[in-house]
């Protein structure tokens, strides 16, 4: 296991982590991220707690194993861009980022204060985010025009949209279905946080989106579908989606709302209560980093 603390992992000399950590590494990451956003939440009385453990995972394996940054230069033009779409997890997002040695962890410390940059959604200005978000719909055509852009300068660069199953209801999102396959956009990939649940109720209840697979599939994507909790899993299926040819690739990873903190799985409460001192403390308890 890596320390707890991933800014003591071993660095290249662009302060990267290791190309590819490994999938207790993966998973530590993860538990480290979902740590963060229970405490950041917690602290500044904030909401959507149950957003951010559901893509724990899906950030621990970008960063930790699929995309190529360097965080001591974080606008280096060779790196892969991702979008998180889900625009109101901006606390797992800023942790990820802390972790992945794009600033100290302390200051997550200074997320949802008056005046920081480090706003509620998540937002451009800290370090490493390429765009706010925040606004629904917005991230895939954002991210289908950057993957226009580096096909056409021939760019290396790969681009990845982070996507929440009921963002889906923005029409917009379809629209830049459509345009991507049009274009062949292979070096784009939309990952979709499949949790089943959206602000108020489920997905099924509020704007059916099933049959998604075959409705991607008919837009003209690649898609594959993956437990989005199982870090070898995502990581395989993200190797595939890049190695994909003439095509982008949507993984539809299978997720809980609330992952990893037992009370919070799967209830639509924790979209918006922040954690109270004992519930976060029971949460951290439970996610193993002891207070
Ligand atoms: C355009 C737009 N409409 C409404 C909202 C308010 N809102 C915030 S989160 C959310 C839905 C949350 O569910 P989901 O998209 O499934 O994300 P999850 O938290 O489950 O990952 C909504 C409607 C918004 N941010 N943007
Ligand atoms: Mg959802």
């Amino acid at each position: 296991m890596i320390d707890r603390d991933m800014q003591a992992v071993g660095r290249d000399d662009y302060g990267n982590l290791p190309t590819a950590l490994d999938d207790a590494q993966l998973r530590e990451l993860a538990r480290a991220i979902r740590v963060e956003s229970v405490r950041m939440i917690h602290r500044a009385r904030s909401s959507h707690l149950g957003s951010c453990l559901s893509m724990a995972d899906i950030m621990a394996v970008l960063y930790g194993c699929i995309m190529r940054f360097r965080p001591a230069d974080p606008t280096w033009a060779d790196r892969d861009r991702l979008i998180v779409s889900k625009g109101h997890a901006a606390a797992a997002t800023y942790a990820t980022l802390a972790e992945a040695g794009f600033m100290p962890r302390k200051r997550l410390e200074e997320f949802g204060r008056d005046s920081s940059v480090f706003a509620g959604h998540v937002t451009h200005g800290v370090p490493g985010v390429e765009v706010s978000t925040g606004s629904l719909g917005h991230g895939l055509p954002i991210a289908t025009g950057m993957a226009l852009a580096a096909r056409r300068s021939r760019a290396a660069w790969r681009v990845f949209a982070v996507l929440s199953d009921g963002e889906l209801d923005e029409g917009s999102n379809w629209e830049a279905f459509m345009f991507a396959a049009h274009h062949g956009l292979d070096n784009l990939t939309a990952v979709i946080d499949y949790n089943g649940i959206q602000s108020l109720d489920t997905v099924e209840k509020t704007l059916r989106l099933e049959p998604l697979r075959a409705k991607l599939e008919s837009f003209g994507w690649r898609v594959l579908d993956v437990d989005g909790h199982d870090v070898r899993a995502l990581r395989q299926a993200l190797d595939r989606a890049t190695a994909s040819t003439g095509r982008p690739t949507a993984v539809i990873a299978r997720t809980i709302k609330g992952k990893g903190v037992r009370f919070m799985e799967g209830k639509v409460l924790w979209h918006y209560r922040p954690p109270d001192d004992a519930e976060m403390a029971a949460a951290v308890d439970e996610l193993g980093a002891g207070e």
